[in-house]
């Protein structure tokens, strides 16, 4: 393919901006920290625990810089970014530690600057901006759409919804989708009724008892700033195997906006903000695909492969005209960890190590350091050992939300309980297994599933050795030292 003017264009505009962050670097060391995973990963809850710790004088022990004391002052400096939302860090913590209850969910990206006074091991002193950027891991998938056609996308998108579960979720959509005729003339009506349909079957996709996550457009489920533009009024449509869209046809209005919404949502992300980012971490809900199924999990493991593509451009690929990643570290963690006792965790870590491992073997050459943690950024829960008969069951203790019902149990949102989650398998291919080895809340009743997680409320905090309260997590300091650990020698 040829490189088309745009490309051209864009690609003077990202040397332009690679050379004045280049310079501004050379001066005040930084680093751009992009924070990912799809809706509900806990990127909301990461970011906030972070920035509470390194702030206000958490415990993290493994993070080298901070437990030795080098670092100094960790303080907030205003956003840099005049077109990004701040982060809103205040509303987050008071809504954490003051409410306890759990940050109301964000669909858009956000940026905030953390400015860190440290001192290097031979005694200098230093300052590194850390810049953290929050966006939704769907908008990643759309990578792939820059390379396709209106009518690929169309065809893979229906073929995808005619399999599986899908295809049930599907059904109301296909019903509305088989009244459509591509060549008939454009109808403004016919597209929203359409594209409503075909976002209310992504949506229910992603429900907690199916939990899908190969989405794709990213924006009809995380619309932004854009939710009723054109550029998101479009579907796939039954379409003839051979021709072109005729003039003035439905085919045709479908094709503008297909390509509109790669012009104006999908390049300019990629462009003004990926290509930015010289860290990564990627969130994982793997406990809620647990949860659902193993078909949840395929779809789990299919997005993050998606995901980590977009990391392996590499110079000779069409997109890398598009954009560049620069990303030398990416770490993959799986979030929640306090839903599961500590024995279980790093079995938590080898599943989200099974579930990247293709893609990490193909992303390994691009020479990005790829770690894999077993997380809670805020940890909900205390440990206890349960007996049950003769049996000690390692259970978890904490307070489930009010609205919560299991097994006809009613809490009040108060009141602490203990439960036994269920233990994950040694073997991770269990999880993935066809063979109704495990079964999830797709396939089986609550009660029945093999794994049962509570929604608990954030903790009480505790206190620091120096009396200031802190909030408990679990290998976030792990995390901290893999992700910028070296920026601080
Ligand atoms: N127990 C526990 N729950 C968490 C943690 N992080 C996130 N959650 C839960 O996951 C939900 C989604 O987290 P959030 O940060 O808003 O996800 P985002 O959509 O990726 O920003 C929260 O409302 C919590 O219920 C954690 O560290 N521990
Ligand atoms: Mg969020």
């Amino acid at each position: 393919m040829a490189l088309r003017f745009s490309d051209i264009v864009e690609e003077a505009r990202l040397s332009a901006q690679a050379l004045l962050d280049y310079g501004d670097n050379l001066f005040h060391p930084s680093v751009r920290l992009g924070v990912t995973g799809l809706s509900r990963a806990g990127k909301t809850v990461f970011i906030t625990a972070l920035i509470h710790g390194l702030t206000r004088g958490g415990r993290f022990p493994v993070f080298e810089p901070y437990a030795t004391g080098r670092i100094a002052r960790a303080r907030l400096a205003p956003q840099p970014d005049d077109a990004v939302p701040r982060f809103d860090y205040e509303h987050h913590v008071r809504t954490l530690i003051e409410h306890r209850q759990w940050p109301t969910s964000t669909v858009d990206i956000s940026e905030l600057r953390l400015v860190i006074d440290y001192q290097r091991p031979n005694g200098a002193d230093r300052t590194l901006t850390l810049d953290i950027i929050d966006y939704p891991g769907e908008w990643l998938l759309d990578l792939p759409l820059l390379n396709k056609s209106y009518e690929e996308w169309s065809r893979e998108s229906l073929a995808l919804s005619r399999q599986g579960p899908r295809a049930s979720l599907a059904a109301p959509w296909h019903a509305q989708l088989s009244t459509l005729k591509p060549q008939e003339r454009e109808n403004e009506q016919a597209a929203l009724t359409s594209a409503r349909l075909f976002t209310d079957y992504l949506r229910s996709c992603r429900d907690e008892r199916f939990a899908m996550s190969l989405l794709p457009p990213g924006r009809f489920l995380m619309p932004g700033n854009l939710a009723g533009s054109p550029a998101l009024t479009f579907t796939p449509l039954d379409l003839p195997d051979e021709g072109a869209a005729p003039e003035g046809s439905l085919w045709a209005m479908m094709v503008r906006r297909y390509e509109a919404y790669k012009d104006v949502v999908v390049r300019p992300f990629f462009r003004d903000h990926f290509a930015r980012l010289d860290r990564q971490v990627v969130l994982v809900d793997a406990l809620s695909a647990f949860n659902a199924g193993p078909e949840a999990l395929h779809d789990l493991e299919a997005a993050l492969a998606g995901i980590l593509d977009c990391f392996r451009i590499g110079r000779s690929t069409l997109l890398s005209n598009v954009f560049r990643p620069r990303i030398h570290k990416i770490l993959f963690a799986a979030t929640k960890a306090d839903h599961l006792h500590h024995s279980s965790h790093d079995r938590l870590e080898a599943v989200l190590r099974r579930t990247v491992a293709k893609a990490v073997a193909r992303a390994e050459y691009t020479g990005a350091d790829i770690d894999i943690v077993a997380l809670a950024a805020v940890r909900a829960t205390r440990e206890a050992q349960v007996r049950q008969g003769r049996e000690k069951l390692p259970s978890i203790l904490g307070t489930p939300a009010a609205t919560d019902m299991t097994n006809g149990e009613n809490f009040d949102g108060e009141t602490e309980v203990a439960t036994f989650p269920g233990d994950l398998p040694d073997n991770p291919e269990a999880l993935f297994g066809n063979d109704d080895a495990f079964r999830g809340l797709s396939s089986a009743a609550a009660e029945n599933a093999d794994f049962r997680f509570l929604r608990f409320r954030p903790p009480k905090l505790e206190s620091s050795a120096t009396g200031a309260p802190v909030l408990p997590h679990i290998r976030l300091d792990r995390a901290l030292q893999f992700l910028m650990g070296d920026k601080l020698q």
